[in-house]
């Protein structure tokens, strides 16, 4: 019998093929309603892994939260996320990076289009693109609030060249990427083969991607804020084989294989 917190082997398949899947609305209200208390409080609490808006001066983004919060620590091993997670890279995992990324109303920046796994092996040393991402909706995404876009079955080409735009790992904090494919024509070829897909959905839906989809998301000129959390996992085979420079709360130093959660996200088991 199919566990219904596990996904289907259909869309494990379409995972592998299309690069991404989409789950609308699986996370129950209540706990997404902890987890948008939880990322506003650690998005208001000053801290070096808080960036914040060049314009404005007001935070849109906060890394490492798993490790500064119970609830964020307990819901990286949530059994809608991690087993998940396991399926797809078919492997034990831990957590590589954690981020709330806040999309704000009438303001919210744009992420250029770009391969996460670009970062992750350039600064990181991460070995092979076997490691995901899951994009978790704390507000309902629309075509107006500047959804995440990916292109279908991008990931399959590997990795696309994207030259460094500067120097140091300070600069792989903010939305002014290091690494973009701005102006890359492979990244045209490929949209004009397989288009582009911005999965919309009520808060709680969960977006799966892979470590080499290129992905990017547009301004948020609506009057409604986006923010989501992206967790990203890497197989525990796949570890880094040498610390990366860049600071624990940014990338994961702790290769321990996660356990599933045992009670409910607010009250851990007795
Ligand atoms: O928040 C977004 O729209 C995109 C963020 C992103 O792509 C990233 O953090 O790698």
């Amino acid at each position: 019998m199919q566990n219904d917190n596990l996904l289907t082997p259909q869309q494990i398949e379409d995972y592998h093929r299309a690069g991404f899947v989409f789950q609308p609305g699986v996370l129950e209200a209540s706990d997404i309603e902890l987890l948008r208390r939880e990322a506003e409080r650690e998005l208001a609490q000053d801290s070096p892994r808080r960036t914040v808006e060049a314009g404005t001066g007001l935070p849109y983004r906060v890394h490492g939260s798993h490790l500064n919060s119970d609830l964020f620590s307990r819901f990286v091993r949530h059994p809608k996320i991690l087993g998940l997670a396991r399926q797809l890279l078919n492997d034990d995992v831990y957590v590589h990076q954690f981020k709330v990324n806040k999309k704000r109303a009438f303001q919210g920046e744009i992420w250029r289009w770009h391969q996460d796994f670009m970062f992750w092996h350039n600064e990181d040393q991460m070995p092979e693109p076997r490691a995901l991402t899951v994009a978790v909706f704390l507000d309902e995404v629309t075509e107006f609030n500047g959804p995440l876009i990916v292109v279908p079955e991008g990931h399959s080409e590997g990795l696309i060249p994207a030259a460094a735009k500067n120097e140091g790992w300070e600069s792989t904090l903010t939305n002014d990427l290091k690494y973009s494919l701005e102006n890359s024509e492979r990244m045209q070829a490929l949209v004009e083969q397989h288009g582009l897909v911005a999965p919309k959905g009520p808060r709680g839906s969960l977006l799966w991607f892979h470590c080499n989809i290129p992905h990017g998301s547009a301004q948020n000129m609506s009057p409604i804020d986006r923010s989501l959390l992206l967790l990203s996992y890497n197989a525990v085979s796949n570890a880094l084989p040498t610390p990366s420079p860049r600071p624990e709360w940014l990338v994961g130093r702790d290769f321990a294989p996660l356990k599933p959660l045992e009670g409910t996200l607010i009250a851990p088991a007795a």
